[in-house]
């Protein structure tokens, strides 16, 4: 198995000379590197750490992760510029914001656009490099790589190519606006299943490609055929790896990560403890969620002094411009916050902007009395699901976006509109106060959910039906032999 994505699962950094391995902040990663280590195959990404060159062979591969060498990593090479161009400025400057919809204007420019083009094609020449037959299974991982699909099918038109689309897909008239769109279409239906998270998206994108290209849609059986080519659409919810049995015993007790957080932090015991997790983008609602924050302390004020929120916002894209800016003003809502409310050595927010370890991720989750989760828009997000996974105890609350792909999954959170400050306030207020047998009716619930539906379920899925394109594939091939003769 191929996968190609942008992000590398493990990234080489040199810390003071020395050589240290990295995870990356990534729900991709999360996700498909648990399925990596279970299939084996060679991972395809950016070489993005200082150290990562020192780390390949002759072939830019090197075996992972560090010390189980599981499955290959290989590392494809880009210059400042052809970063600037494909990642920061087409991906993340114009897909980011257009697939959002989350009033952040998208940025188009043709420099980036070629770019754009020319890594896709960087990354297709790598793939057929990599493959060992000339009808390999191929995972393209998101929307760094619209192109690769069919630029991966001239070459190996036998190919089985599975595509995941990690984020939302808008309705026709938003995508409309992208100068690129019949490229971008046409590029993404050269594979033969293109996932999505939600049954939302995919109709988005069915509609989307009526809209936009002339090609045979067959609702009934979810599938586009453009030229002589058909994929199949279809919503394969991503998940995380439910912890072992032997993980969770290694894990410190509740109790432990409790008192270890609230030390830290200089918290009696008695205080209430809120935390948040994401990457430091826009599209997370930290804004919003620190606004409400701020109203519960203002509408329920027996919190004041008795109520903090930790907020872990590990670094992202820091070179544009929008996310800067954006820094600055949660840096700056929460120093204000502070001032209002805060006194002595307390104070209500916590911002902790930097890189955390799984393992202190963990200890917090297992240590918050309520997780929030307030994206404007997220195509599934997972720490709604690691914080599930954490709570061995069946306790703590979930308050959950209702515009996550996770919302549909997750019932029994506290679902809200992160839009409006208000309903988030009270949910927080709802949350704290919640009489701890309703808080283990929820959280049981939702432990079954993700267990039960867990990224294995999500990789097998899309396999099993690979497999079945496959056959079916094989047997008409042998019909046409016979009618041939
Ligand atoms: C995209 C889609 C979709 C966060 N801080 C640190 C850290 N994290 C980890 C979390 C979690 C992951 O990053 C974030 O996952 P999300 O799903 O919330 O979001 P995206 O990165 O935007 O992912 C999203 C996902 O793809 C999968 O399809 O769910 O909708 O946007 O795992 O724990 N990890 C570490 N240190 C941190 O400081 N190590």
């Amino acid at each position: 198995m191929i996968v190609v994505a942008n992000r590398e699962p493990y990234i080489h950094e040199y810390v003071d000379g020395a050589i240290v391995v990295k995870r990356p902040a990534s729900g991709l990663v999360t996700a498909v590197e648990p399925v990596m280590r279970a299939c084996s195959g060679t991972w395809i990404a950016h070489g993005s750490g200082s150290a990562d060159r020192a780390t390949v062979d002759r072939e830019d591969r090197v075996p992972v992760p560090p010390g189980e060498d599981a499955y290959l990593l290989r590392r494809i090479w880009l210059t400042d510029a052809e970063e600037q161009g494909y990642y920061y400025g087409f991906a993340n400057e114009g897909m980011w914001p257009l697939c959002h919809v989350a009033h952040v204007r998208p940025v188009f420019r043709e420099s980036d656009w070629q770019h754009y083009r020319a890594i896709n094609q960087r990354f297709a020449d790598a793939v057929v490099r990599e493959a060992r037959s000339d009808n390999p299974v191929i995972l393209v991982q998101d929307y760094h790589f619209a192109l690769l699909p069919a630029m991966i099918r001239e070459r190996l038109p036998k190919a089985t190519i599975l595509t995941f689309w990690h984020i939302p897909w808008p309705n026709p008239e938003s995508f409309g606006i992208c100068p690129w769109r019949r490229e971008i279409l046409q590029g993404l239906l050269g594979s033969t299943i293109l996932g999505f998270h939600t049954r939302f998206h995919c109709k988005n994108f069915i509609e989307t490609v009526d809209r936009y290209l002339e090609a045979r849609i067959e609702h009934e059986h979810s599938t586009i055929t453009h030229g002589d080519k058909e994929t199949f659409i279809e919503s394969y919810p991503i998940s995380i790896e439910w912890p072992s049995p032997a993980t969770v015993a290694a894990w410190p007790s509740v109790t432990v990560c409790r008192q270890q957080v609230f030390g830290r932090f200089g918290l009696s015991a008695d205080h209430c403890l809120g935390l948040g997790v994401d990457r430091f983008d826009y599209t997370k609602g930290i804004l919003e969620r620190l606004h409400a924050v701020e109203r519960m302390l203002e509408k329920y004020p027996q919190w004041v002094g008795r109520f903090t929120f930790v907020q872990v916002a590990a670094p992202t894209r820091s070179a544009l411009e929008e996310y800067r800016t954006f820094q600055q003003r949660i840096d700056g809502l929460s120093k204000r916050i502070n001032e209002r409310y805060g006194s002595g050595s307390y104070q209500p927010i916590r911002l902790l902007a930097e890189h955390h370890s799984h393992e202190a991720l963990n200890r917090l989750y297992r240590a918050a009395d309520v997780c929030v989760v307030t994206s404007l828009h997220d195509g599934m997000n997972l720490v709604c699901k690691e914080f599930v996974a954490a709570r061995d105890d069946d306790l703590g609350v979930l308050i959950l976006s209702r515009f996550a792909g996770a919302a549909r999954e997750m019932a029994e959170a506290l679902i809200v509109n992160p839009y409006h400050v208000e309903e988030t306030a009270d949910a927080l207020h709802r949350a704290l106060t919640m009489p701890v047998a309703e808080q283990r009716e929820r959280m049981a619930s939702l432990r079954v959910t993700v267990r039960e539906f867990n990224v294995f379920r999500w990789a097998g899925r899309m396999l099993a039906d690979a497999g079945r394109w496959r056959l079916r594939e094989r047997i008409e091939a042998r019909v046409q032999r016979h009618k041939d003769l």
